[in-house]
């Protein structure tokens, strides 16, 4: 998979894919992640990428013309299945969507900043808009991170068996059970004796008991 990623402060989203798993995928070549400067699209020799917006109140706006250029140069070198744009107003991320992004092989993200991005930007290229949820970010790059993390780490050959993606919260709409390592008893805290049992099939009916149970406690959304 390749994952172009559009932003004013690339540099923002350096360390995630320099580190650990998405390092290894990285490394491995399972996943491409490419940055591209905005400003390196400007249309004026100030590097500005913004202005105000037409009718008058606060905030700047993401003009369309470096944008479209940017994309419009990657989009002459392949195909792309999505243009996301990552913005508080688009769909909110959930397992269903980075399970259906991790299928497909080249994805651009842009990152929203300021007030938005111009309409038109959206007409022309965007095919999905996500969020990562309902509050306010100073802008999309770390949502971005947050959805190239979810998306790659579903890679075929990323994640080891004990790591496997199978057996995540979410990934059958049930929230993980309760987990435990040495010691056997920390300050009169026993681990559960059925864990200790040695009888996988009684083991494996108490875990999935005590997902349904936390699920039910937790998020009764989700059942
Ligand atoms: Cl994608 N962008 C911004 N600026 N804020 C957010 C978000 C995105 N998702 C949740 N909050």
């Amino acid at each position: 998979m390749r994952i172009d990623i559009i932003s004013v402060l690339p540099e923002l989203m350096e360390s995630p894919f320099q580190t650990s798993i998405l390092k290894r995928a990285v490394d491995k070549g399972v996943a491409e992640v490419h940055f591209h400067q905005l400003r390196n699209w400007s249309v004026n020799k100030h590097r500005q990428i913004d202005d105000e917006p037409y009718g008058g109140g606060a905030g700047m706006v993401m003009m369309i013309e470096p944008i479209d250029k940017c994309i419009s140069e990657l989009k002459a070198q392949r195909d792309y299945d999505e243009v996301i744009y990552l913005t508080p107003d688009g769909v909110t991320l959930n397992q269903k969507i980075a399970n259906t992004l991790s299928i497909k092989n080249n994805l651009i993200f842009l990152c929203g900043h300021y007030k938005g991005i111009d309409q038109r930007v959206r007409e022309l290229h965007i095919t999905k808009e996500i969020s990562i949820g309902d509050y306010v970010l100073t802008g999309g790059e770390l949502a971005a991170c947050v959805l190239a993390d979810s998306v790659i780490r579903l890679l075929p050959g990323v994640l080891n068996d004990e790591q496997s993606a199978l057996t995540d919260s979410f990934q059958d709409d049930l929230l993980s059970p309760p987990i435990y390592t040495r010691p056997e008893v920390y300050k009169g805290l026993e681990v559960p004796k059925i864990l200790l049992s040695g009888n996988s099939k009684m083991i494996e009916d108490w875990r999935y008991e005590e997902a349904v149970r936390i699920t039910t406690e937790k998020r009764p959304d989700l059942l």
